[in-house]
């Protein structure tokens, strides 16, 4: 391709192509200019917020500059690619991390400095790109990270959500969603309108005979709905790699409106026709671990997969290669089922429109994909009915009624006679209205299974998918335990802790290789070092102590144990457990002496996190909270003893403040049922101490840290179902210590207890399903203990430390090294300077 341009032209082309400031001054130069000239204001009139404007459209030209050169590269060394579809990508904000994977963060400061402005105050203006629900979104975007970090040829494809996650208000202890329009003021995404691709919805399947006489299907009428790429640079840390983030929107394929029928007077309608082509983008579902069903939410997927798909695949045709050569060119991993019709899509292209026979098309699909589950809970496991697939997308049907056969087919093949198993492991499930599991068509049409974490791997191929580990043998099936990027969530969050560990280690090279940490523990026992990391932490939650105090009123004092629990509210988290044993600790302290209060660890409780708009019992939990903290905090009796506190809208910006805060997190999800967990992660990587569960990321998290450094409580996954059959048969003892709470509940203690009555009756009444009062007892002495270690200042700065030198697996680099090495195949591409 180079050689076919003329070398004068491209001597000319290098000449004036642009080039990436490279200090302080160059960087003000762009700055003034982009404010100047782009924003349209001068020194007389630029605020905070047009300071960020320009400082982020420069480094944005900076970005873009190495995001053409890597997509060059890219192209010319022909190399095999990784594309990572993700319906979430939960990104916070870009600003801060961009200045900082370019290097070029001082060289800001100073700039933004000379020209009058603080970098904080200009960093703090970027509304957070909130395209996710939870750990799932913000998963990928450390993935992403990570993969420009690792120089590796890769792309995220996703939704270009006008709305993002609501931002959640607090309204007389009650949350409210109030509608996050994020795009105002986004300089990170650049439309490229000549990017678009025709999808189609509806229709009818019409068979006909091609010119060799075999039949073919075609997918005929129906509506079609223009998808219209949006593109986020994504730069990595320390290297040249800028790799793209390409997000669809929607829009109706007729352009602005249909002219006709506005012609004719029917302005509304045609207005209307443009508007339902923009609802497919529109809005991300809210909810975590929770699937509804909607047909909207089957357009989204459907869209979003035939869009990516078409680009990849264009991508592909470019090079000219046999379409046998697919997977040695292309690997698709799938982030959760969300983007299962990305297989289906993918067979239907080979053989409906390129014309490959079903088999030789089928081993490419199977070789292209990779798919990773986040869950084992039963509710939040995909499926669509029968009825809407066939509606919304008839040939896919079809497609699926196919695989389903050739497939069932091959398992009666291996297990004659079993008529049990071919419809356990049907892809269609046949209940009223039957329903298609995406999960099956993700196995089946995958090459590799993964699970995020051991545990939970483990109880993918014991439960779930046990059927298909009997079919196609353990090694379909593997597991890839979650990380965090050390970038954002070490570097960033908490530039003191970078800084003095790059101070002992000799240099920042830990950020890209964090095992590099373990060489903190030959400083554990130096005094010094112990104080700086002490001082460290007590700025850190100062700088919390100052968010609570802006967006709660509450004062709290930055001496106390900070206590925290940030994550999407659901049962199985058991939020409900931590304020249970919130009010218990209440319940103590009110019936202590004077001379017994002198001996109380003072307590900060933190809680934070959205709820599904329609998941009325994590709602409650939140209101629970809420009035619990009204009423210790304004306990004068109480005082310091013990605080609580709802930090509103938990967001990925807040968590950066809030992570490197803790003393003590909590990760207590009912043991079984929580896939990973990456909270967890960043907390120890802070210095915070855990309180959690034997779930998910824990048990590796202590296999690494040591058991002396977590604090660990509760039933064992493999009693959990035991204990739950012992419940339903009526076998149920409320724990006494608990007891006494709901006492306090239902007389009101906390308001009308008829707002609460739901969620004290799913334990007491309804079975207990997380098993609440069997782990209460060890919870509440667990934090005795947590307590009293907490007395301990220099032994708890040992654990602090040793943790955070142990951490070095938990980064997504070695996350994705894995994933490069045993499902994708890819490596990365030499990147010179
Ligand atoms: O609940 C899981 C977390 O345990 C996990 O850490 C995270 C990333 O792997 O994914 C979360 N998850 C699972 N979010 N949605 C689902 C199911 O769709």
């Amino acid at each position: 391709v180079e050689a076919s341009i003329p070398e004068p032209l491209r001597e000319a082309w290098r000449k004036y192509s642009a080039h990436e400031f490279t200090n302080k001054d160059e960087f003000e130069r762009e700055l003034v200019r982009h404010i100047e000239t782009t924003l349209a204001r001068s020194l007389y009139n630029c605020d905070d917020l047009a300071a960020y404007s320009g400082t982020a459209l420069a480094f944005r030209d900076r970005l873009i500059i190495e995001w053409n050169r890597t997509q060059q590269r890219q192209t010319f060394t022909d190399q095999k690619r990784v594309y990572y579809l993700s319906l979430e990508f939960l990104m916070g904000r870009a600003l801060d991390n961009a200045m900082l994977n370019v290097g070029m963060k001082d060289a800001a400061r100073e700039g933004l400095q000379d020209l009058g402005f603080r970098i904080e105050d200009v960093i703090g203006q970027e509304h957070d790109a909130a395209l996710g629900n939870g750990g799932l979104g913000r998963l990928a975007a450390c993935f992403l990270d990570s993969l420009a970090t690792l120089n590796y040829p890769a792309w995220g494809y996703g939704l270009r959500y006008r709305y993002g996650i609501f931002k959640q208000e607090i309204v007389n202890g009650y949350q409210m969603e109030v509608p996050d329009y994020w795009l105002d003021n986004n300089p990170w995404e650049f439309p490229r309108h000549d990017i678009t691709v025709d999808i189609q919805f509806y229709g009818h399947v019409k068979k006909k005979q091609d010119e060799n006489g075999k039949l073919v299907a075609s997918w005929v009428e129906g509506e079609v709905v223009q998808a219209v790429a949006y593109d986020v640079p994504i730069p990595g840390y320390g290297t040249k790699t800028t790799n793209n983030l390409r997000l669809w929107s929607s829009k109706a394929s007729s352009g602005e409106f249909d002219f006709q029928k506005f012609n004719a007077g029917d302005y509304e309608s045609a207005v209307a026709d443009q508007q339902t082509a923009e609802t497919i983008s529109a809005v991300l579902y809210p909810n975590d671990n929770l699937e509804r069903g909607k047909e909207l939410r089957l357009k989204q997927q459907y869209f979003w997969c035939a869009a990516s798909l078409y680009d990849i695949v264009r991508r592909f045709k470019k090079t000219k290669r046999a379409w046998s050569e697919f997977p040695d060119q292309v690997a698709i991993q799938l982030n959760d089922t969300h983007p299962t019709l990305a297989i289906v899509e993918m067979q239907r292209i080979l053989i409906d429109i390129e014309g490959l026979e079903w088999d030789e098309a089928w081993t490419i699909v199977t070789k292209t994909f990779g798919y990773t589950n986040h869950t084992v809970l039963p509710e939040a496991l995909e499926k669509w009915s029968v009825p809407l697939m066939q509606n919304l997308l008839p040939r896919h049907l079809q497609i699926i009624y196919d695989i389903n056969l050739y497939f069932l087919q091959s398992v009666e093949k291996q297990f004659p006679n079993n008529r049990e198993i071919l419809s356990r492991v049907s892809i269609i499930e046949e209940s009223h209205p039957k329903m298609v599991r995406m999960a099956y068509i993700a196995i089946i049409g995958s090459h590799k299974v993964n699970g995020v974490a051991e545990l939970h791997s483990d109880l993918l191929k014991s439960t779930l998918f046990k059927d298909f580990v009997d079919i196609y043998g353990v090694d379909r099936f593997t597991n890839v335990t979650n990380g965090v990027t050390p970038r954002r969530w070490l570097h960033q969050a908490n530039p003191a802790l970078s800084s003095l560990i790059a101070e002992k280690l000799g240099g920042h090279e830990f950020l890209t290789d964090l095992t590099l940490l373990d060489k903190l523990e030959a400083f554990v026992d130096d005094k010094d070092f112990r104080r700086q990391w002490a001082h460290i932490k007590s700025d850190n939650k100062l700088r919390l102590a100052k968010l609570i105090k802006d967006t709660t009123g509450y004062k709290v004092n930055p001496e106390s144990l900070f206590d925290i629990q940030v994550k999407r509210i659901h049962e199985y988290k058991r939020q409900q457990l931590n304020i249970f044993g919130v009010i218990h600790r209440y319940l103590k302290i009110k019936g202590m002496s004077a001379e017994e209060r002198k001996k109380v660890v003072p307590r900060v409780s933190v809680f934070g996190g959205k709820a599904a708009p329609g998941y009325w019992m994590a709602k409650t939990i939140i209101h629970l909270i809420n009035k619990v903290a009204a009423v210790v905090n304004n306990d004068s009796d109480v005082g310091d003893l013990l605080k609580v506190i709802f930090i509103e809208d938990y967001n990925v910006s807040k968590a950066e403040i809030i992570c490197p805060a803790s003393d003590i997190s909590e990760h207590i999800s009912t043991a079984g049922t929580e896939g990973s967990g990456t909270s967890n992660m960043k907390f120890v990587l802070n210095g915070g101490l855990i309180i959690g569960t034997c779930d998910g990321a824990n048990i590796e998290i202590t296999r690494e840290i040591g058991d002396q450094n977590i604090f660990l409580f509760g039933n064992l996954a493999e009693d959990v179902e035991d204990l739950r059959h012992r419940h339903f048969y009526g076998d149920f003892q409320l724990d006494p210590a608990l007891e006494k709470v709901f006492k306090a509940i239902k007389d009101n203690m906390f308001g009308d207890a008829g707002d609460f009555s739901a969620l004290t009756a799913s334990i007491e009444e309804h079975g207990d399903y997380y098993l609440v009062s069997d782990d209460f007892h060890s919870y509440v002495t667990t934090h005795e203990m947590v307590d009293e270690a907490f007395l301990n200042k220099e032994e708890w700065l040992a654990k602090s430390i040793t943790s955070v030198a142990r951490m070095g697996f938990f980064s997504t680099d070695r996350v994705i090294n894995e994933y490069a090495d045993s499902i994708w195949n890819v490596e990365p591409l030499a990147v010179k300077d």
